[in-house]
Order: structure tokens, then C-alpha cells, then sequence
């Protein structure tokens, strides 16, 4: 047996006795595992009290939604696990809304959920809740631990599947089986490959693109996860096939490239979406086409409904679940990709002789929008011309255009639910994945700071940013403690704009001004953030952001968190979702002016 000095990451072999606590964090190890967001809790203190021996960094939040957050931040920017633990019943209830996101974002994230003891479920002890049907829809497997000898092999089991599966997996153990005299041997790791998918369906897509003329590439999330940037640079450079981004991963593909034309969706790029409305074949690489990122937008309905859709995925059963498509291949972003690199190898392609006459349609497509968004420096509907008319306060849009302009390289940069943070992603470019971390579509505010905070600690060498509005900053600005008390450093970009704004939108455009819990009164964010203990800027000038910013990455070196509170006119972008809403009917006389 190993002698356990301080974080020894060596993991014990062969079938030894040993108790399930130590079980469990063996097999953490031997996953990788080096850090772990929670609450501290009575129930696993058994196990906890070894973490240090093991190498293992305990980070205590102030909320485990928290937690959850930054489990999946850690994840979704390391490729590695992201792990929470917390208190059995409302500890592990906390969870929810973190796992939940985490899910849609395919993130790696292990959830551990001690639970009430086995000798007294159902008895309504303390703290007791039946754990796994809570999780039940929002992880791709749960783990039971039955019966303490089984701890390690289900442990490993949870960490394995959460990576198969790409998604958090829960792992549920009764706090009465961390304790004991077991006797087992820590699994190893099972990694499988997925392989570029049917010999057949690739030939079938070659042939297909090879006859295109205008083929245009949607790179998705798989393309990040698959770290296949490279093959899919490779591969639109064969085609000369101009690249959109789905809805989101604006780091799926380099912003830099020429061949970039940006994010689809919701405040996407106009020149990605007139590019791929005049396909004739849509590759989409690594994307679901969740159908909120190919709503019309800008009033342009872009989705090419007469285009071959060729589908990668990783997961078959996204492969034409939302939009038909003509061919379909499981298999992995980064070796689908390459697969079709070396079967277009000396093919003779459609597209090739169109070649000049696309490529001035993409650089005219790209300059147009480029413009437009130079010139668009304020909304100019009614509403916002009339509330920030004589306002001193910034336009969020000229304010989203500075930060863009000084953005640190590398960094990585979330983004919350609301007004501002939608109108930010015309203006967040990458050219590294695994930068961008929205909320994706669980949509929840209080996303961002917790999930920047997760990445940070994956990646210190990395900026991490997260952009976020002032309702969603009370959701949680609480992890300002964590990131006082753990020293991580990171940059808030608070938009103060005094109310819950995408909301408000709909009042706006649908509800004749009847604003209804929608209006924020706001203390000096910047004086909160300083009595927490991290620093606190209010910056209300244009030409101050770029300073603020870096001044605010440099701190994060020292292991200081900033809020920069940017205070901004109160107009509003395109809102959400008018698919959601339609105008008020009221039938009943007293409700009749409601309208
Ligand atoms: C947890 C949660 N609660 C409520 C909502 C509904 N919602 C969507 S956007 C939004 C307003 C966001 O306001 P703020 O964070 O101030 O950003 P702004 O729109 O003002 O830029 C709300 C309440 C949500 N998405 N998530
Ligand atoms: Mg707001």
C-alpha cells in the first residue's frame, strides 16, 4: 500500500482493504480529479478530511448553485471533470439549477450527492429527500451506491459515463456507506474513442459537398469539446466554405480566419446568416441546431429550407431531431472533419469554380456587417431613443464595442441571461475554444460569475471575464466571498442599467408599458464589491473601459476579484423571443383595458 504523505496523487493497486471514503477518493485520483466546489457538510466529512492527502483542492462556495456553476466552467475549459459535493437534502437541492445548466452546456460534471443514511430513508429523518428522481432529467447517468463495497466501482463508473455521455452524471451515496472495512481495487479510467463515424455516411457527405456550390460549414460545440479546430479549419479551407458558428460558440471556429463569418442566432452576426441563407448544402459540424439558435433574427428568415443538410454529431440521437437533414454521422467533430479532408482529397469539387466569385460575397457579406455594427452604436426604437435621450450614462452597445476592442488574448469570457449580455455576442470574438461560456439553453440567470470563477480555477493562466446585468448579479454576486476567501481573481462586467431589461423588453413591445417587477433599485455595486473584499470601479465613460478592463485582468494575477460597474442607458436590444409572445387577449370586462 502507498504511504499516504501530503497530496499523493499515486493511486493504490491491486485489491486491498480499505474503507469506501478512502475508496471514493482513490478513485477520484486515479480520474484526475484535483479540485472539488462545495459546502462543507457533516455528511461526507469522512471522505473530505482525506481530500489534502490526496491532493485534492476543496473550494468552498457560498452557494451550491454556486458550485454546480463552477464544476461546469472547470469542465467546460479544461475538457477534464467538473466536481460538487454538498450536504445531503437541501445542500444537494442547491444543485439543481447548476446541473441543469451544465447539461445543456454537455459538460462533464459530477455531481456527488451524499444522501440520508440507509437505515433511516423514509422514516422523514433530517435532511432527507429522495435525490435521484430530482436529477433524473438533467444527468445522462446516476450512480446508487447499493452497498459500500461497491463505492469504488460505481465512482469510477459516474466519472467514466460522464465523459462517454458528455453531461453530468449524479453519483448518490447513503452517508452511512462512506464508513466501514471494504476490500477492492480502483477501476482505471475508461476512456473510449468515437471515431469519425459510418464509412458509408462519410462517402455519402463527400459526394454531397463535392457537387455543392455553395456549401457553407455551421461549426458547433462539438467542435470544442472535440478540440477539432484545426480540422475544421482544414476542411473549409478545401471547400472554401465560408464558417458560421451555432448559437453561442463563438469560439468554435477562429474569429481571425477569413473564412470566419460569425454566430448564428439570437444578436448574430447578419453577415453568417445571409452567407448560409444561399447554401445549397449546410455542413453542420458538431450541432445539434438547437432550434432557439435558428429562430429568424433582424426580421430575416436565413435557414436554408431547399439545402442538403449533412449532420455531425456525437450523440445520434440529436441527428435530425430539429431540422431534416439528408445525411446523418455519428461520430466525433475533429475526426468526422479530417475524414472528409482526406476523402475531398483530390476531388474534383463544384465549388472550386466559383471559387473568386464566393469569396467576394463572403468579404462584401462581412464588411457590410462590420459596418453596420461600426455604425450601430445605439438602439434607436422608440422606446430606447426616448429613455436615453440626455442620459450621461453609456449605450451598451458602444460600451460591448470597447470591451471587445480591448479584450485580452486567451480570454475566456461568460455571459449571462439578459438584455445587454444577448447584444454582446455580435461583439465577442475568439480565436481559441473554450472561451466562450454562456448560458446556452437552460438560459438562467446568474450564470456567469460562478461558471468565470470555475474556469479561472481550471485556468489561471487564462483571463476570465464574465459579463453580466444587474438583476442576475443578485442572483449571484454572493460568490464574491469565494473568490475573496480562495483568492481567485477574475473580472465582473456589470451592466448597470437599473432593471430586470430583456423583461422589460416584452412590457415594451407587448404589454403597452405596464412594467411589472422589472425595475431594480441598485446599492453602489462598486462599494459592495469592496466590502466583500474585491475590488469595486464604476466606470461611466466610453473611453475608460478599454483601462478598466486590463487594469482589472492585471489584478486578476494577484488573485483579485473586479466588479466594473458600467452604468448604461436603460434602452433595450431586439428582444428574446417574439416567437414566445403574442399580443394580450382579455375577455372578462375588469381585465379589458389590459390590452
Ligand atoms: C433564474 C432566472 N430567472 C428569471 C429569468 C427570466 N429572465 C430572463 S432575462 C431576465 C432579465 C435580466 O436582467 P439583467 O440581468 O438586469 O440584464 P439586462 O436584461 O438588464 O441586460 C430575466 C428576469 C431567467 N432567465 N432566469
Ligand atoms: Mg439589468
Amino acid at each position: 500500500m502507498n504511504d499516504m504523505t501530503q497530496g499523493n496523487r499515486e493511486v493504490v493497486r491491486g485489491k486491498v482493504k480499505m474503507t469506501p471514503s478512502e475508496a471514493l477518493v482513490e478513485t477520484m485520483v486515479a480520474q484526475g480529479v484535483t479540485d472539488i466546489f462545495g459546502i462543507v457538510g457533516s455528511a461526507y466529512m469522512d471522505a473530505l478530511d482525506i481530500f489534502p492527502a490526496a491532493g485534492i483542492r476543496f473550494i468552498p462556495v457560498a452557494h451550491e448553485q454556486g458550485a454546480a456553476h463552477m464544476a461546469d466552467g472547470y469542465a467546460r475549459v479544461s475538457g477534464r471533470h467538473g466536481v460538487c459535493i454538498a450536504q445531503n437534502g437541501p445542500g444537494v437541492t442547491n444543485f439543481v439549477t447548476g446541473v441543469a445548466a451544465a447539461y445543456w452546456a454537455h459538460s462533464p460534471v459530477v455531481v456527488i450527492t451524499p444522501e440520508t443514511g440507509s437505515g433511516t430513508m423514509g422514516l422523514g429523518g433530517f435532511q432527507e429527500t429522495e435525490q435521484l428522481p430530482i436529477f433524473s432529467k438533467i444527468t445522462k447517468y446516476q450512480g446508487h451506491v447499493n452497498n459500500p463495497k461497491r463505492m469504488a466501482e460505481i465512482t469510477a463508473r459516474c466519472f467514466d459515463r460522464a465523459m462517454l455521455e458528455m453531461g453530468p452524471t449524479q453519483l448518490n451515496i447513503p452517508r452511512d456507506f462512506f464508513y466501514g472495512d471494504i476490500e477492492c481495487e480502483i477501476p482505471r479510467p475508461i476512456r473510449i474513442g468515437r471515431g469519425a463515424g459510418d464509412e458509408a455516411a462519410l462517402e455519402e457527405a463527400a459526394k454531397l459537398l463535392a457537387s455543392a456550390k455553395f456549401p457553407v460549414i455551421l461549426a458547433g460545440g462539438g467542435v470544442i469539446f472535440s478540440d477539432g479546430m484545426r480540422e475544421a479549419v482544414a476542411l473549409a479551407e478545401r471547400l472554401h466554405a465560408p464558417v458560421a458558428e451555432s448559437y453561442l460558440h463563438n469560439d468554435a471556429f477562429p474569429a481571425s480566419h477569413p473564412l470566419w463569418v460569425g454566430p448564428l442566432g439570437y444578436q448574430g452576426s447578419k453577415a453568417a446568416m445571409k452567407l448560409i441563407s444561399k447554401a445549397d448544402v449546410v455542413l453542420a459540424l458538431g450541432t445539434r441546431l438547437g432550434p432557439f439558435g435558428t429562430l429568424p433574427q433582424y426580421g430575416m428568415e436565413y435557414w436554408p429550407a431547399n439545402a442538403k443538410i449533412i449532420q455531425i454529431d456525437a450523440d445520434p440521437r440529436m441527428l435530425g431531431l430539429v431540422k431534416p437533414i439528408s445525411v446523418g454521422i455519428n461520430g466525433d467533430a475533429k475526426a468526422a472533419a479530417a475524414a472528409l479532408v482526406a476523402k475531398l482529397a483530390g476531388r474534383d469539387l463544384a465549388c472550386q469554380r466559383n471559387k473568386a466569385e464566393r469569396d467576394a460575397t463572403i468579404r462584401s457579406e462581412k464588411g457590410d456587417w462590420e459596418k453596420e455594427l461600426e455604425r450601430w452604436t445605439h438602439e434607436t426604437d422608440p422606446y430606447s431613443v426616448e429613455i436615453a435621450k440626455g442620459s450621461s450614462h453609456m449605450h451598451p452597445r458602444e460600451m460591448l464595442r470597447a470591451l471587445e476592442r480591448a479584450m485580452p488574448k486567451g480570454a475566456m469570457v461568460s455571459t449571462d441571461i439578459g438584455n445587454i449580455c444577448s447584444v454582446s455576442n455580435s461583439y465577442l470574438r475568439f480565436d481559441e475554444p473554450r472561451s466562450m461560456l454562456a448560458a446556452m439553453s437552460f438560459g438562467n440567470c446568474g450564470y456567469a460569475f460562478p461558471v468565470a470563477c470555475g474556469a479561472k480555477v481550471a485556468r489561471p493562466d487564462r483571463p476570465a471575464i464574465a459579463y453580466v446585468g444587474d438583476g442576475a448579479w443578485g442572483i449571484s454576486l454572493n460568490e464574491l466571498l469565494t473568490c475573496a476567501r480562495e483568492n481567485i481573481g477574475v473580472t465582473v462586467v456589470l451592466f448597470n442599467n437599473g432593471q430586470w431589461g430583456a423583461e422589460k423588453k416584452n412590457h415594451v413591445d407587448f404589454y403597452s408599458r405596464r412594467y411589472q417587477g422589472v425595475e431594480l433599485k441598485n446599492p453602489s455595486w462598486s462599494a459592495v464589491a469592496k466590502s466583500f473584499g474585491c475590488e469595486g470601479v464604476v466606470v461611466d465613460k466610453v473611453g475608460d473601459v478599454g483601462a478598466a478592463l486590463q487594469e482589472s485582468v492585471r489584478r486578476q494575477s494577484e488573485g483579485k476579484t473586479t466588479v466594473l460597474e458600467m452604468m448604461v442607458t436603460k434602452e433595450l436590444g431586439d428582444p428574446f423571443r417574439r416567437d414566445a409572445l403574442s399580443r394580450p387577449v382579455r375577455h372578462l370586462a375588469k381585465y379589458k383595458s389590459y390590452v
